[in-house]
C-alpha cells in the first residue's frame, strides 16, 4: 500500500506514539540507538499529520517486574529465559512506575494526545504491544482495550512511531493488523534496541502486511 493511501481518510486515522519515555532514550536505563533523534520528527508529526486521534502508550512496570534481570538471581540483562512457555528477554530495570525514566519524554506536545494507555502493569507478565499483553501463565495474550477504543472512535488506520522499533513498535503494529486495522510504520520516527534486528524487523512487518513509510511521505 502506498503512503498516500494510508492518509486517504484522516478522520479515521490514528497516530500511535509508542513508549516515548526517557528510559528508552539516550542515556536511559534501556537506551535505544539514538532514541533522542526521533523527537523533532515526532513533534512535527504530532503538530501537522492530519489524523482524528492521537494515542500514546507508556511502558509502566511495578518495581520487581518479572521482565527485569534483577528479578532473577544469577541473570544478566539481555539474557533470555523461558517464561510461560515463550522466550523472554531479561531487561535492565526500566520504566518503573512513578520514576522519571517512565514519564513521557520532554519536548513533545503531550497535551494534544487523546489517550495515554499504560501497559506492562502486571508484575508477572511482560507487555510489548499496546493492544495485548505478552503471554500469561494460561498461554493467553489478553487485550488491554486499545482496539475497542480505536473502533469506537471510528479508526480504521493506525500510523505508528516511537520506541523501540524492534520491540514495542513492531509488536503494536503486528497486533494492529491482527485486530483489523491498516497499519503504517513510520520507520524514521523509530529507533531499535538491537541494531542488527533491522532486516528481521522489516521482514516481520512486511510478512504481517504492515506498510513501512517515512515521515516525509506522510507530510508531503
Ligand atoms: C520495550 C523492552 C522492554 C519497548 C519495553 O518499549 O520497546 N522494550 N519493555
Ligand atoms: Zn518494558
Amino acid at each position: 500500500m502506498a503512503a498516500t493511501d494510508l492518509l486517504r481518510d484522516p478522520d479515521h486515522t490514528a497516530l500511535l506514539l509508542v513508549d516515548i519515555q526517557p528510559d528508552f532514550m539516550n542515556d536511559g536505563a534501556l537506551a535505544t540507538a539514538d532514541g533522542d533523534a526521533i523527537i523533532p520528527g515526532v513533534r512535527k508529526l504530532m503538530q501537522t499529520l492530519p489524523c482524528g486521534v492521537m494515542v500514546a502508550t507508556q511502558d509502566w512496570h511495578p518495581a520487581g517486574h518479572i521482565s527485569f534481570a534483577s528479578s532473577h538471581s544469577g541473570r544478566e540483562p539481555f539474557e533470555t529465559i523461558e517464561l510461560h512457555g515463550h522466550e523472554q528477554v531479561l531487561w535492565p530495570d526500566h520504566c518503573v512506575q512513578g520514576t522519571p525514566g517512565a514519564e513521557l519524554a520532554p519536548g513533545l506536545p503531550w497535551d494534544q494526545v487523546d489517550l495515554i494507555l499504560r501497559k506492562g502493569c502486571n508484575p508477572q507478565v511482560d507487555s510489548y504491544s499496546g493492544f495485548r499483553n505478552n503471554w500469561n501463565a494460561e498461554g493467553e495474550r489478553p487485550a488491554i482495550g486499545l482496539a475497542g477504543y480505536l473502533r469506537e472512535r471510528g479508526i480504521h488506520t493506525v500510523l505508528l512511531c516511537g520506541l523501540a522499533r524492534d520491540v514495542c513498535v513492531q509488536w503494536t503494529a503486528e497486533d494492529a493488523v491482527a485486530a483489523g486495522f491498516r497499519a503504517g510504520f513510520i520507520w524514521d520516527a523509530t529507533r531499535p534496541v538491537t541494531h542488527d534486528n533491522d532486516p528481521a524487523c522489516q521482514q516481520a512487518l512486511e510478512a504481517a502486511s504492515v506498510t513501512i513509510v517515512e515521515a516525509a511521505d506522510l507530510l508531503a
